[in-house]
């Protein structure tokens, strides 16, 4: 391989993989580029990467040549075909130990088999989230990598050099195995939603509910990102509501009230059902999107359906705005143990370690997400890795308990509003729910015997003759039906 220069090799010439070369170029690594479409590869070397280390390559045979071994070789192409296809065209090029690196945004899944198929030839794979935006690729992205973990050790300089840092540590780490490092980076996703989600319903409350102005609103979000809710997307919140048209109102409410979506909401949604977790917050944000794109249709209901009579606050205001800082607080702490739930279930299935320190950590800086919080969710895993949930975390058990009576004072003047607080309210119920040994799933279990026979437990310390522990009850709730049971007992 003598002449091979190149320390990593890139594949996909837009924005996000360009930044990302120059990004890695800054930090001293010398990137070959290649695209499918050449003359990309020209017109960048041309002109952004001009004065730069950046090599090119016009065929992906060119590529491989130039690259030191193992070669490192990062896909930034569109999710699906196109990464199988370019795995494809590299493997002749390809040698024991070689390393490809997809940094899309693909679906867990295809990294799952990717690794799987990769390995099966004595190849490497490595499936990255990369978080941040264009401006993240540029100057330091989120980097959240899964995948064979023999790679970890060889693209760790790069990586970790690359991302972004917060206090002297590096935001990316080694997340797990096989299809982990998208996986992570779509639960990534699926928290940012329900974190704009549970904004979005705090201004709905101070504009429709207080009846405040977009700069009256702005100075709170500027006030609370001084506090435990400091985070890139309150102050991006806070900067949005104070920016105005020409015509001097404020842009945000000129904007049309129907909110878009590319999917990854949706996916957590769907994992988390298929895991049978209740990541309701999440799945609340993903429905108060599509609630929001039935513009025609709420307009017409708007006409015809009243809610309750508007009544002007005559509460403590002040009091209510530290409310309600404590209700998105609160909130915010549910939506993340839920997803750090999901995490923990989805590592037990498919046998994954994942470093959940290390995944908080990596989330502090270079993302959509990106917080003060999430620092104090890193020292929560580092003090008990194995921690069960955010609750049972001495800070966070805390920081609830303090947050409590104002998140109930919030939700409910919310409902005599009538103003609909979906991700507050979930959060709420869940907490509710979550920390009651007793919830009424008995009822539940004794309707499905009642109409199916499927059979229920007995609650312990109720045992005696009839209904014993760990045995599969049925009982003829009717005088009909005989006595056989339907099926097992978590049917
Ligand atoms: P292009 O410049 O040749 O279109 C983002 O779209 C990046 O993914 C671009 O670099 C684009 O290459 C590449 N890309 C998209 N679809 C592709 C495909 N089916 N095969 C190869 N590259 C593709």
């Amino acid at each position: 391989m003598s002449g091979a220069t190149g320390d990593i090799g890139l594949i996909g010439l837009a924005v996000m993989g360009q930044n990302l070369i120059l990004n890695m170029n800054d930090k001293g690594f010398t990137v070959v580029c290649y695209n499918r479409t050449t003359s990309k590869v020209d017109h960048f070397l041309e002109n952004e990467a001009k004065g730069t280390k950046v090599q090119g390559a016009h065929s992906i045979q060119e590529l491989c040549a130039k690259l030191k071994r193992p070669r490192k070789i990062i896909l930034l192409v569109k999710a699906g075909p196109a990464v199988d296809d370019f795995i494809k065209q590299l493997e002749p090029y390809l040698e024991q130990g070689d390393i490809v690196i997809d940094g899309g945004n693909s679906h867990f899944p295809d990294s799952i088999r990717r690794t799987k198929e990769l390995e099966s030839k004595g190849l490497l794979f490595v499936g990255s989230g990369v978080s941040g935006g264009e401006e993240g690729a540029r100057y330091g992205p989120s980097l959240m990598p899964g995948g064979s973990p023999a790679a970890w050790d060889s693209i760790k300089e790069i990586f970790q050099k690359t991302a972004a840092q917060v206090e002297g540590d590096p935001c990316c780490d080694w997340v797990g195995e096989t299809g982990a490092g998208h996986y992570v980076k779509m639960v990534h996703n699926g928290i940012e939603y329900g974190d704009m989600q549970l904004i979005s319903e705090a201004y709905d409350i101070l504009k429709r509910g207080l009846g405040l102005s977009e700069d009256e609103i702005a100075d709170i979000f500027f006030k609370w990102n001084k506090g435990v809710l400091d985070s890139f997307l309150i102050d991006i919140t806070a900067n949005i509501l104070k920016f105005k048209d020409d015509d001097g109102e404020p842009v945000v409410s000129k904007i049309l009230d129907q909110a878009g979506q590319k999917g990854t909401g949706k996916w957590t949604a769907i994992n988390a059902l298929d895991a049978g977790m209740p990541v309701t917050l999440i799945g609340e944000a993903v429905f108060s999107r599509c609630l929001s794109a039935l513009k025609a249709e709420r307009t017409r209901a708007s006409k015809v359906i009243a809610g309750p009579q508007k009544e002007t606050f005559r509460g403590d205001k002040q009091q209510f705005i530290d409310d309600l800082e404590q209700a998105l607080y609160a909130s915010k702490i549910i939506s993340y143990t839920q997803g750090f739930m999901l995490m923990r279930e989805t590592a037990k299935e498919l046998n994954w370690n994942l470093n959940y320190a290390g995944i908080a950590r990596m989330w502090r800086g270079g993302c959509i997400i990106k917080s003060v919080f999430l620092g104090d969710i890193t020292s929560a895993y580092t003090k008990t890795p194995a921690l069960e949930s955010l609750l049972f975390d001495d800070f966070f058990n805390k920081a609830v308990h303090k947050a409590q009576p104002g998140w109930r004072r919030i939700i409910a003047q919310a409902v005599l509003w009538g103003i609909p607080t979906p991700a507050f309210s979930t959060a709420l119920a869940f907490f509710d729910g979550y920390r009651s040994e007793i919830v009424p799933a008995n009822l539940l279990q004794a309707q499905r015997d009642y109409f199916g026979a499927h059979t229920f437990r007995v609650l312990p310390g109720k045992e005696n003759a009839k209904f014993k522990a760990g045995e599969d009850i049925h009982v003829n709730w009717t005088g009909r039906g005989g006595n056989v049971s339907a099926s097992s007992y978590v049917a």
